[in-house]
């Protein structure tokens, strides 16, 4: 297996401005990540500033805060985990309702012309969004890291599932919560996952950081990852947020079998996974088209 130990950020790394997307599929294929810098430049500045208005929001709607298993959720749908010690709130932001269904440069990004170039290198001619973009916010002093994990975990596809698209909206270093990746666990099937304070990740004796390479980067950098990656970011110390906006996609006929955030609610829906259908998790196609399936009956409407 390719590890960390040997791969460095080079041999992942391309650039947007001269981009070979044969060469950037292959990339991904043989490690599970990708770094295409600058990606995301021309998109960037505004999907930050939509961030940080959507976090006003969401502080805003605290006090409506409302329990659920994997924390809280404001009305706005953010949803809180609890802080860290000595933070000035008893919650802390981990999921910023912030995406395509508020932002339109977050949107017009997940669109964007080099991006899916590579995306349909992996996954072939006929693609979907899969989820409604997702931004993950680091608060400043302390917030959240998010443990090593597969994304696997979370969402188990029928087929090869999405191909996770995360971009840096401000530069990300090691101390505001750089990813990492440990190329080549994409190769390794579904890893055991155990309940941590950032939901499903590995067991950390197992799976400790030293393993992992961490990518710096620029604001509009982007990092693509494969579903089974192990991948993870540490705590943001520095005095700003450290917000990213990721794009999934997966082919057009690919569908969830098994979706969780916890190790019981993993067992529960792996035991119903032969009754799970592409009914109603139909995603935008931005690449090619979606053939009309008469065994699923669902075409659009
Ligand atoms: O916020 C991050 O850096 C990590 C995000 C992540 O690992 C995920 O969403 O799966």
């Amino acid at each position: 297996m390719t590890t960390a130990n040997t791969v460095t950020v080079n041999d992942l790394e391309v650039f947007a401005d001269r981009l070979d997307p044969k060469r950037a599929a292959d990339i991904y294929k043989e490690h599970g990540a990708l770094v295409v810098r600058g990606l995301m430049s021309p998109y960037i500045e505004r999907i930050r500033q939509d961030i940080e208005l959507a976090a006003k929001e969401a502080l805003a709607l605290y006090d409506k805060a409302v329990k659920t298993p994997e924390g809280w959720v404001t009305p706005d749908h953010t949803l809180w985990i609890p802080a860290p010690k000595g933070f000035s709130r008893d919650k802390q932001i981990m999921v910023l309702a912030c995406g395509y269904k508020n932002s339109a440069a977050a949107f017009m990004s997940a669109l964007d012309k080099k991006c899916l170039d590579i995306v349909e290198g992996i996954l072939g001619a006929d693609v979907e969004l899969f989820m409604d973009g997702q931004c993950l916010y680091k608060e400043p002093v302390g917030g959240h890291a998010k443990n090593l994990h597969q994304d696997v975990a979370y969402f188990e596809h029928r087929y090869e599932g999405p191909v996770g698209v995360l971009n840096y909206c401000v530069d990300t270093d090691l101390n505001n919560g750089a990813l990492h990746v440990i190329p080549g666990t994409h190769r390794l099937g579904v890893l055991d996952h155990i309940d941590t304070s950032s939901h499903l990740g590995l067991d950390e004796h197992e799976w400790p950081w030293e393993r992992a390479l961490p990518i710096t980067g620029k604001a509009g950098d982007a990092i693509f990852f494969h579903v089974k990656t192990v991948h993870g970011s540490k705590s943001n110390f520095s005095k700003a947020s450290r917000p990213v906006m990721i794009h999934r996609y997966r082919a057009a006929n690919d569908y969830v079998v098994v979706t969780a955030t916890s190790v019981d609610k993993r067992k529960a829906s792996a035991a119903a996974m032969e009754q799970a259908k592409k009914e109603n998790q139909q995603g935008f196609i931005v690449r090619g088209r979606r053939a009309f399936d008469v065994d699923r009956a669902n075409a659009p409407a």
